[in-house]
């Protein structure tokens, strides 16, 4: 898929960009999948229930080989030509998959941060796919804050969406108050209909409102790492746990899980 040079300029310069469109044909077979996936959820299966007793926040995650419907997503769509595009890499290689459904009426805010201290890989070149399955308002869509891929070299503290941290003990720098300084952000949030989707890279800092609409909020989230991706092993266990994984330290990221679904 050809992707325009300015949509590749704003993904390399602000670390996320709007697709519209993209998975256009792909969205009833990944929502047949997700329906599969309630039905089944996996071991990793992560809901959060809010105290305030409205509707959970189901999350799930590495589901493609055994849901058919994200299997063929992930060998047969757009998304890895257009990984490898935004990325500007000669390769785009599969990480893994994320679902997320906040029910309707969920309280649950989903806090700033950035994925990339979460997972067991590094590396300058990275994409998520925030795919979502139902039309979103901005008031219920991913909030991304343009520029903040290159705020920090290290990264800054993993914590679980109900606060705890993932790594107790590990030396991360703390996200400063980004609610407060919220005007002065270049936060940046769309209205999305299925099939399109917002790309962004796994070091921007981004979150995600309460879903106060009438419906369900189910994302199917890709996420796609380039030719320079290197394994972290201190994270094996971080958020998708890769605890299998028996690379060296730094040493290039492959699993047989994380197959190279595009080369250029
Ligand atoms: O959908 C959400 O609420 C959060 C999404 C997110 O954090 C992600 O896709 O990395």
């Amino acid at each position: 898929m050809a992707v325009p040079s300015e949509v590749v300029e704003t993904f390399q310069r602000e670390g996320v960009v709007v697709l519209r469109g993209v998975f256009g044909g792909w969205t009833e077979r990944l929502a047949a999948g997700v329906a599969r996936l309630r039905a089944a959820p996996s071991a990793l299966e992560r809901s959060y229930r809010p105290a305030d007793g409205s509707a959970p926040f189901f999350q799930d995650f590495c589901n493609w080989q055994r849901i058919a419907e994200f299997r063929a997503f992930v060998l047969e769509s757009p998304a890895a030509a257009l990984a490898a595009a935004l990325m500007g890499s000669s390769t785009a290689r599969f990480f893994h998959d994320h679902v997320l459904i906040k029910e309707p009426g969920s309280s649950v805010v989903t806090p700033w941060h950035q994925d990339a201290p979460y997972y067991c890989v590094a590396g300058s070149q990275s994409v998520s796919f925030w795919t979502p399955l139902d039309p979103v308002g901005r008031e219920v869509a991913l909030e991304c804050i343009a520029g903040s891929h290159r705020w920090s070299e290290s990264g800054f503290r993993p914590v679980r969406f109900d606060g705890s941290p993932l790594f107790p003990g590990a030396d991360f720098a703390d996200l400063p108050d980004l609610e407060a300084r919220r005007a002065d952000l270049p936060v940046r949030s769309w209205a999305l209909e299925p099939g399109d989707a917002v790309a962004f890279d796994f070091r921007t800092v981004h979150g995600a409102p309460a879903n106060a609409s009438l419906r369900p909020r189910r994302v199917f989230s890709h996420r796609w790492v380039g030719d320079d991706a290197r394994f972290v092993a201190q994270r094996a266990h971080g958020s998708p746990p890769f605890p299998h994984l028996e690379l060296a330290d730094g040493a290039p990221f492959e699993a047989p899980e994380c197959p190279v679904v595009w080369r250029g």
